[in-house]
């Protein structure tokens, strides 16, 4: 009686929502996984995805929801996967709609044994994957989210084999550029992640949600329909570098140069020039960050992590 009647909302909310959508499934190792079942109550829902509510997009950058696209609490039924490092996982979304922008897939290690009840908002991400334009002009080329499309609506990523062993979020997005601002489209799951490596990520690859997005950040202002896009064959995809791509690791050569750190791209904060006053979600201290440290009225700076204070 219940379970009919939690159907029959979701039959109702469906076909004004097919234009958006999320990750519904993983595959690893053999594993099936479904997700988190989006309009409906988390009550009964035994996944390893974090709840999500809708499947509309996510339109600010500074979005307090960016980070997992829920408010960090989880349903009783929360699961978790275990995932060894050096093996693929697959994340499958709905019928993708939208073919115009980057995958991107990050990491962020809970304090504890657990993610269960973390806040992932708290936590430190660093990106393991990630792709946008694959050919052609930012006006008409093939793009990540397009290729998503053509392989099933699943994207597969490698869990970099020297990720040290424990308990991590994995989170999921895609950001669609056919409407500005970007929309923004993160899931994430809780793995528990085995094997002997051992290169935690550099400071200078970690970043928090929100915070490590600018809704001025060139790849996520890029206008697919402006002049400049139809010759325009570069797009500097969101984020911090590449784990693995900085001084003491190896590989991951694709990250365009030109992105700075986060600690940089906070620093230049978009808020109206007031010295040593930090706007709302801006960066106001951590590791190696040397902007002001005052928050604006009548916010205050809050420690997320070592890496990144904010405020809030
Ligand atoms: C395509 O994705 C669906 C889930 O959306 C899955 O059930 C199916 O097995 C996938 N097919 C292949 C060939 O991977
Ligand atoms: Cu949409």
């Amino acid at each position: 009686m219940f379970a009919t009647a939690v159907f029959g909302v979701a039959l109702a909310f469906l076909p004004r929502v097919f234009a958006h959508g999320g990750v519904l499934y993983y595959s690893n190792g053999g594993s099936w996984y479904d997700g988190f079942k989006a309009y409906n109550s988390p009550s009964g829902q035994s996944t390893i995805q974090r709840p999500w509510a809708t499947y509309n997009p996510i339109v600010d950058a500074n979005d307090p929801t960016l980070a997992c696209n829920n408010d960090g609490t989880n349903p009783s039924g929360q699961l978790t996967a275990t995932v060894a490092a050096g093996s693929k996982i697959t994340a499958f979304w709905n019928e993708w709609p939208h073919d115009t922008g980057p995958m991107l897939v990050y990491l962020a290690k809970c304090p504890g044994s657990t993610c269960t009840g973390v806040n992932s908002n708290t936590l430190s991400w660093f990106k393991i994957d990630h792709s946008g334009l694959l050919s052609g002009t930012v006006a008409a080329g093939t793009w990540a989210s397009g290729q998503m499309i053509a392989q099933n609506n699943s994207w597969t990523t490698t869990i970099p084999s020297t990720v040290p062993p424990g308990a991590y979020l994995i989170r999921h997005e895609t950001i669609a550029l056919h409407l500005l601002p970007a929309q923004f489209y993160p899931e994430c799951a809780q793995i528990q992640i085995t094997g002997s490596g051992s290169r935690a990520p550099l400071a200078s690859e970690l970043t928090t949600f929100p915070g490590g997005y600018k809704s001025s950040d060139p790849g996520l202002s890029v206008d697919l329909y402006g002049q400049a896009a139809k010759t325009q064959t570069t797009y500097v995809i969101p984020g911090p570098p590449l784990y693995g791509s900085g001084s003491t690791g190896g590989g991951g050569t694709s990250q365009p140069p030109s992105t700075p750190p986060p600690a940089t791209s906070v620093s230049t904060s978009s808020a109206p020039a007031q010295t040593g006053t930090v706007a709302q979600y801006g960066q106001c201290g951590g590791t190696g960050y040397s902007g002001p440290t005052a928050c604006k009225s009548p916010y205050t700076c809050t420690k997320l992590n070592d890496y990144y204070s904010q405020c809030t």
